[in-house]
């Protein structure tokens, strides 16, 4: 730990001495704790970083519309648009990977989860299933049983690696979370956690915002700090220690998630590429997703708040948007690509600044609770690696079948708790009728031989991922069976109907 002396002289040669402005009034516990965070900042950095974000105040924003244009065709797959024997083919492409032990997940977990806000990681949110299972838990058994598939088509004992991105705000009540609930299964080895920087807050003016007296406003550096937390915490030797050639990253709210996916596993290396992304047709041009397309001949993600309203509005003859891959948050990699992005683009990556409200102290030492938005938070996106890629896919999927992100507080009128809980009982109840089942009493007491995918929303049926994570093998329990609303099926109703 550096002494006071040595952080003054360095906070004054990157031009923030205030930090220390109520270092007399602090008792010791504090200035120790608070030497200790200063201590960990790398001042040049922290120089440039408030340069950097004074700068971007000031500038006006480049304009993107005029050099972006949709991905061609040619660059888009499609599990939508796709004949199934296609898809089966992609499909064990990626089984055969995974059950190589090739293929790890990678969950980007880190954010503050503000919109929704709970005190807790979302990944600990429970949407209200039945079953009452978090998102951490969902994705947990979703890989058991990813392994377990793969095992029984090619007689392995793959590992699937889940390697989870946390920061500051959610690495400790993560670990503790899945400690307490025994890694719901997994063997506690192969989930991997680490944890990506924090980069300070700063006024329009460049001067690093104090939270309180003895604390610095500080906030994660963006989903895309993934790049620099893969170095920090050298988990692509991990990776590359493991066998692991393929990565299928993702983001922690979306209910519908498939882990580790056979099939865009598939896709992305039968197409040789190093990188890939999930699309789904744009619901409106305000939705808050990215866009997949290229500027300037180059693939990129123009993120929501980047892209004008005049683009985003923009139609094709036919009505459709013309900016209409949405971006869901789940990528491909090969381990190889992160390897020369940790090597050579890391540090480039563009910072995007988002301008907030941030509590502060103020020079006379009262609390405030900005109305307006008083400061810069710089952010990495993890998608401003694509441009480095040499061979960039897309691939678009049924956002009913894989697109339902938790964003908002309920109340909301989207990507709420409601929302996404719904969204996961009506592809179950899709699932299970297409296994031939049919729900015998529908809600509200008739008694009526089906329920028709209209009534979806009245009927209560959840599938453990433990017995199917995409609809797989529900004919063998389910043909012909009548069920009644609420109906859950676990493992151990799953034995009972083999029986
Ligand atoms: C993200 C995408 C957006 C769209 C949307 C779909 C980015 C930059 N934008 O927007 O294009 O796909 O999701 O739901 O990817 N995170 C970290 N560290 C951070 C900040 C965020 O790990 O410093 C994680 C966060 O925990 C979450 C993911 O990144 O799992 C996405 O973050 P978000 O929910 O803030 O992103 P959003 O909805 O603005």
């Amino acid at each position: 730990m550096l002494s006071v002396e040595e952080v003054r002289s360095s906070l004054e040669r990157a031009g923030q001495l205030h930090v220390l402005q109520f270092w007399p009034e602090l008792s010791e516990d504090e200035k120790k704790t608070f030497l200790s965070e200063l201590s960990q900042l790398d001042f040049d950095e922290l120089r440039e970083h408030c340069r950097g974000a004074a700068e971007a105040a000031t500038r006006s924003t480049t304009k993107v519309d005029q050099k972006m244009e949709p991905v061609p065709l040619e660059f888009i797959g499609s599990v939508v648009k796709s004949d199934r024997d296609t898809i089966n083919e992609w499909q064990n492409e990626g089984y055969l990977h995974i059950s190589e032990n090739q293929v790890a997940v990678l969950l980007l977990a880190g954010g503050q989860g503000t919109r929704l806000g709970v005190p807790y990681p979302k990944g600990m949110f429970n949407v209200g299933l039945p079953s009452s299972k978090t998102l951490y838990q969902i994705q947990a058994e979703r890989i058991c049983r990813v392994q377990q598939l793969a095992n029984m088509k090619h007689g392995s004992k793959c590992i699937v690696p889940w390697y989870i991105m946390t920061s500051e705000f959610t690495l400790d009540p993560t670990k503790k979370f899945f400690e307490e609930n025994k890694h719901f299964g997994l063997d506690p080895s192969n989930v991997v956690m680490f944890e990506q920087r924090m980069i300070p807050a700063v006024t329009f003016d460049g001067k690093v915002i104090l939270q309180n007296k003895g604390k610095l406003a500080m906030a994660p550096d963006g989903n895309g700090g993934l790049y620099r937390a893969l170095v920090d915490n050298q988990v692509l030797e991990d990776m590359q220690k493991r066998g692991v050639k393929y990565l299928h990253v993702y983001c922690v709210d979306n209910i519908l998630v498939k882990m580790a996916d056979p099939i865009f596993i598939g896709f992305c290396v039968s197409k040789q590429a190093d990188c890939g992304a999930k699309v789904v047709q744009k619901a409106s041009p305000e939705e808050p997703v990215g866009v997949v397309c290229r500027v300037d001949g180059v693939f990129q993600v123009v993120e929501y708040s980047e892209l004008p309203l005049e683009a985003a509005e923009q139609r094709l003859p036919g009505g459709e948007l013309r900016y209409s891959a949405g971006n869901i948050c789940n990528h491909f990699f090969t381990l190889g690509f992160l390897q020369e992005v940790a090597q050579k683009f890391q540090s480039q990556l563009k910072q995007h600044v988002a301008v907030k409200k941030v509590p502060f102290v103020d020079k006379d030492g009262n609390m405030v609770n900005p109305t307006k938005p008083n400061g810069i938070k710089m952010e990495k996106f993890v998608f401003d690696v694509f441009q480095f890629s040499r061979r960039f896919v897309a691939f678009e999927v049924a956002r009913e079948d894989e697109f339902s992100p938790l964003k908002n507080a309920a109340g909301a009128p989207l990507d709420t708790p409601s929302s996404a809980r719904q969204s996961l009982l009506a592809l179950h109840l899709r699932w299970v009728l297409a296994a031939g089942a049919c729900f015998l009493e529908a809600p509200g007491g008739a008694t009526r031989p089906r329920v028709t995918l209209e009534e979806e929303t009245l009927v209560v049926c959840e599938i453990s991922p433990l017995v199917s994570c995409s609809g797989e093998g529900l004919d063998l329990l389910l043909k012909d069976k009548m069920l009644t609303s609420p109906f859950l099926l676990d493992e151990k109703t799953a034995k009972q109907l083999l029986k």
